[in-house]
């Protein structure tokens, strides 16, 4: 029987915002609840990536204050071959300013997030201006914006009554928040994505504070909707076989929550 809502299901709902609709509409059509973190340093390899690991995600995930050679026409190419296997970019910002500053680090500055990012993510703790100042400037270009409400570091402080705050500030400003990072799903209200991070096929973690969990168990058991993986992905030996594992693991996780 049908536990809840599919994605497709959800792309139609009539409140649903247009970025988060054209993300449940991709990772049905691509069969695929895999964002890729793409944490690498040069901007060929970034490129590389995109195209190889394309037809397997919904979404990239990028740095773009980490690579060492940024550039906009590199950015440029980025959009095409999104464009071409058809997924979302979401550049891994992390606002967390009052809302006149995180306007002009969303628009301008070196890297013109604004121009070519689907999704950015923020922190909650400036407050509601935070979004109001991003949204100035992407509601226009019709982007969307995640809001952390959970960290999958150790320690993390974005929790309780933290993360309930992070929920309302989203209910507040769903013309332009379509949902949240974080490690369990967090509201009933279908129309908001919930992405989580901190993804291996093994659990443990790294020496620096992240933790992971398994695709299984995220989509699955906590019922998030788009498992994001870096490492888990960027050190296997086949970067596009291990790809498919967790595209076919995340996947056949989602069907076995909705029934499918
Ligand atoms: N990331 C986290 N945890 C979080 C948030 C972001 O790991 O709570 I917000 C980012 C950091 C890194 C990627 O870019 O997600 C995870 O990479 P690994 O899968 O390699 O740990």
């Amino acid at each position: 029987q049908k536990l809840e809502l599919s994605y497709s299901e959800r792309a139609k709902l009539p409140n649903i915002h247009p970025l988060a609709s054209k993300l449940l509409k991709i990772m049905e059509e691509k069969q695929s609840n895999l964002c890729v973190s793409a944490d690498v340093t040069s901007s060929d390899e970034l490129l590389q990536l995109a195209e190889s690991l394309g037809p397997k995600i919904c979404m990239l995930k990028t740095h773009v204050d980490i690579l060492q050679d940024y550039t906009l026409a590199f950015i440029q190419k980025m959009q095409a071959v999104a464009e071409k296997h058809n997924f979302l970019i979401f550049e891994d910002r992390k606002f967390a300013d009052i809302g006149n500053t995180v306007k002009h680090q969303y628009e301008g500055g070196l890297y013109q997030i604004s121009s070519w990012s689907h999704i950015v993510n923020a922190h909650a703790v400036p407050g509601p201006g935070v979004v109001k100042g991003l949204s100035a400037v992407g509601k226009p270009l019709a982007r969307g914006c995640l809001l952390i409400a959970q960290m999958s570091s150790q320690g993390s402080l974005a929790a309780g009554e933290y993360t309930r705050a992070v929920v309302q500030m989203a209910e507040e400003h769903s013309d332009f928040v379509i949902g949240f990072i974080c490690g369990t799903k967090l509201t009933e209200r279908p129309e908001f994505i919930h992405m989580t991070p901190g993804v291996q096929m093994q659990a443990g973690g790294d020496l620096l504070g992240q933790q992971y969990t398994t695709p299984e168990e995220v989509i699955y058991s906590k019922a998030s909707d788009v498992i994001i993986v870096g490492r888990g992905i960027l050190a296997a030996s086949d970067r596009v076989e291990a790809a498919e594992l967790y595209r076919k693991s995340g996947w056949d996780a989602y069907r076995k929550r909705v029934g499918q």
